[in-house]
């Protein structure tokens, strides 16, 4: 009897995957891989679904002899396991991912043997629908809020990158890039409130309202579906916080973090450049306290900021901060830090995990940017914030724009570098 295999990454079973079964069942034993969570994160297909019920869809369907989890997209480890004879899968690989999903089961046929098959994929109004409400559902909010805590359990680190405006929104969303074989994008958006001022021409000083950045929030969460974290700054007072915690809830936010600032607010990487004072341990505990008073749902998180490296104060004191903010009811602790060197922030997850294994932690690598997200998770970090980089690679390029128009009296010459007309003007797709 010869052995099929083919891979299913999906939390519902259709026409299409059914029709799969029907064909790949006629060459031999047909055994079904089921797409890990992680793997499914890293494919934009968040699981709404276990993994266990997942497996549960296919068990026990007629002309599915085996099923088994495939940790990876790749199928490396499936050919080195179960030698498939025939590996079976819809012929929709036009685009990446898909591309290299095929090149590297090319690939393994070279090197193990075997044989592709490739059915015509099942494409229609119905299944279209369906996949549209798949999406639909990954963005509502009840999901979206929740979806941090699972990838924090899903990932080895949960990379965030920074939006302020529907379109970086998109390109959080959307991007996906195939390196050596793995494919990989974001997990997650952090709203900075510097990239958010600044986007709207103002300095990061909490001068933006709230009801300024809730619209913000609203322009990312019209076009995607990934969890957002929200920079809340210092949270306010402690009475308008405790308000935020509930809108932010409602919009399906996951995360706010706020810091342990007081007075005149001014951004972190000025460090001790200019004048900012540090809330205390007593002030800033009761004002998480309060917020996790607040909180109406289970999946919402406070996450503590210490700028105890920012203002230099030292280790032992961001120490004694996490954990006096830990059991105040923070959900997660925030290291900052401005050296262009890793190393405090290094020590104090060392030192921080060492005493506790669960809490999250969360890094903010922008001045410290030669560190790899390898090299955090074997300090003990579970979320790694981009928190400036889109909105510092667009404005050089607009400058750069106009410039040159300036310059030219004319755009020909800056045109090489643009967007085509052609696809800005469908960049967006309609309903
Ligand atoms: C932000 O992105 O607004 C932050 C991080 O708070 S930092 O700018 O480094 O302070
Ligand atoms: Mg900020």
């Amino acid at each position: 009897m010869k052995t099929v295999y083919t891979c299913f990454c999906t939390d519902v079973i259709h026409e299409g995957h059914l029709n799969i079964i029907d064909e790949a069942c006629k060459y031999g034993e047909l055994t079904v891989g089921i797409l890990s969570d992680s793997a499914m994160v890293r494919y934009n297909r968040f699981p709404s679904i276990s993994l266990q019920d997942r497996i549960g869809l296919v068990r026990g369907l007629q002309g599915v002899s085996n099923v088994v989890v495939q940790e990876k997209i790749m199928y490396d480890e499936i050919f080195e396991s179960l030698h498939p004879d025939y590996v079976v899968h819809g012929d929709n690989w036009s685009a990446e991912p898909m591309r290299a999903i095929k090149k590297n089961i090319l690939e393994l046929i070279d090197k193990y043997g075997g044989k592709l098959i490739e059915i015509p994929y099942t494409w229609n109004e119905e299944l279209s629908k369906l996949d549209k409400q798949m999406r639909e559902k990954l963005a509502m909010p009840e999901f979206r809020r929740g979806r941090l805590r699972k990838a924090i359990k899903m990932v080895p680190i949960v990379r965030a990158i920074e939006v302020h405006s529907g379109l970086t929104g998109l390109i959080a969303e959307k991007t996906i890039v195939v390196d050596g074989g793995d494919i990989d994008q974001f997990d997650a958006m952090w709203i900075s409130s510097l990239c958010d001022s600044t986007n709207k021409g103002k300095p990061d000083i909490e001068l933006v309202d709230m009801t300024s950045r809730y619209r913000t929030i609203d322009d990312v969460t019209e076009v995607t579906t990934k969890p957002i974290i929200f920079d809340g700054d210092t949270g306010g007072m402690t009475e308008h916080f405790v308000y935020t915690v509930r809108s932010l809830e409602r919009m399906g936010v996951s995360a706010v973090i706020i810091e342990d600032k007081k007075g005149l607010k001014k951004n972190s990487l000025f460090g001790t450049e200019v004048e900012q004072t540090q809330d205390t341990i007593e002030h800033f505990c009761k004002k998480i306290a309060a917020g996790k008073r607040a909180q109406l749902s289970d999946d919402f998180m406070i996450i503590a900021r210490i700028e105890s490296l920012i203002l230099e104060k030292g280790i032992e004191d961001a120490l004694e901060r996490a954990k006096a903010y830990v059991g105040a009811g923070a959900d997660g602790i925030m290291i900052h830090s401005r050296k262009k060197e890793p190393d405090e922030v290094l020590e104090f997850c060392d030192k921080f995990r060492s005493e506790d294994k669960e809490t999250p932690i969360v890094v903010v690598p922008s001045s410290y940017n030669t560190i790899t997200e390898e090299e955090l998770v074997e300090h003990g970090a579970n979320i790694c914030i981009y928190a400036n980089q889109l909105i510092r690679a667009a404005f050089p390029a607009m400058e750069r724009a106009a410039e040159s128009i300036l310059k030219n009296h004319r755009a020909k010459e800056i045109d090489s570098e643009l967007m085509s007309i052609k696809k800005i003007i469908t960049l967006i797709d309609e309903l």
